[in-house]
């Protein structure tokens, strides 16, 4: 049984103990742990909140916007904008990164967020989620631009998400292992419920949306095909599906009894390399998914590797159990 220790606690042995996070990153991941409770609670309200179903707005990438993507995204903003430990923020719902005004002191942190995954099952009640990624802002330059969120993944000095399902988790790594709190509703505090999270190397299990089937690049249709085969293939042994269409969800599972999770390339749009963005969740997933001994890569190399070019970025994702991940990498690199 772990230790039954609050978030506030386990976050003050890792910076007092371990050393691995200043006060200000202290700060920041309350917060929004704090924004995220907030989140919760309006996701819990449904229709007696007046918070389903479309916003009558698009976000940059041209998708419709629902209520709760736009309200978890204010929640995140106002939450954060305050406290000195943020320079600016950028989210998958905002064109642009939004600087900290300047009424408000200045901290060295940025904080990246996909404030509602899983929007198209806000309506039908499947768990959604909140993901966030923090980077530090290199250098001593005044002001913050665009440029200063162009890091790898790999200089990730936090990640983490909170789903929203039947309980409220929130999962986070600040570089020493993961761990995942739930929240008591009745005391309305984050525990520790899990810690030293670890990914079995080897799965039976893969989620992808098999109805992009005939759309994908060989390796990836290669490597799904070999699963479908069962026994008689030549994995020798079956595989079961499972598609939640929740990022969040898909990869607490994987978190939480291994797996593999992949949004591959697809050739209906030739020039995007994948649907999901490298910045607001293949970086902060990949980031949890390696501190628990798993794999992420988009097929070529590891998304922690990869240097952005720009905010909105896609990727192509494949993460999870270390030997499937690597299986499905190999077969890119058999390809010409
Ligand atoms: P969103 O951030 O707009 O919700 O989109 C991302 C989501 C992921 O959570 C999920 O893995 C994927 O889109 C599902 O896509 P599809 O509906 O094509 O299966
Ligand atoms: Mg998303």
């Amino acid at each position: 049984m772990p230790r039954r220790i609050s978030l506030t606690q386990y976050l003050v042995e890792q910076q007092r103990e371990h050393g691995h996070i200043p006060g200000q990153l202290r700060l920041l991941i309350e917060v929004v742990a704090r924004a995220c409770k907030r989140i919760a609670i309006s996701v819990n309200k449904g229709a007696l909140g007046d918070v389903l179903g479309t916003a009558g707005s698009e976000n940059v990438q041209g998708e419709v916007q629902k209520k709760l993507d736009v309200i978890a995204n204010e929640v995140l903003v106002e939450a954060n904008e305050w406290g000195g430990h943020l320079a600016a923020m950028a989210s998958e719902e905002m064109d642009s990164i939004h600087v900290v005004p300047n009424r408000y002191p200045q901290g060295e942190y940025l904080l990246l967020f996909d404030p509602l995954d899983g929007s198209s099952n806000i309506d039908v009640n499947v768990s959604i989620g909140t993901i966030f990624s923090v980077l530090r802002k290199q250098g001593h330059t005044r002001g913050v631009s665009e440029e200063d969120f162009l890091q790898p993944g790999k200089h990730q000095a936090a990640a983490g998400y909170c789903v929203y399902g039947p309980q409220t988790t929130l999962v986070l790594t600040v570089g020493s292992g993961v761990a995942m709190f739930t929240l008591d509703r009745e005391t309305g505090s984050w525990l520790l419920t899990e810690e030293g999270v670890q990914i079995p190397e080897d799965t039976k299990e893969f989620a992808i949306n098999m109805s992009n089937m005939r759309h994908w690049a060989p390796p990836v249709k290669r490597y799904i095909d070999e699963c479908l085969q069962g026994k008689e293939g030549p994995r020798g042994k079956d595989f079961n599906m499972r598609w939640v269409a929740s990022m969040v969800a898909d990869v607490h599972r994987i978190l939480t009894r291994g797996g593999v999770f992949m949004y591959p390339w697809d050739q209906r749009e030739p020039d995007k390399p994948g649907k999901l963005r490298l910045m607001y969740e293949a970086n902060p997933m990949a980031f949890l998914v390696e501190q628990a001994g798993g794999r992420a890569t988009n097929g070529h190399e590891r998304i922690l590797d990869i240097v952005p070019k720009k905010l909105h970025e896609r990727v192509s994702v494949m993460l999870g159990s270390r030997h499937e991940v690597e299986r499905v990498t190999g077969y890119h690199a058999d390809t010409p």
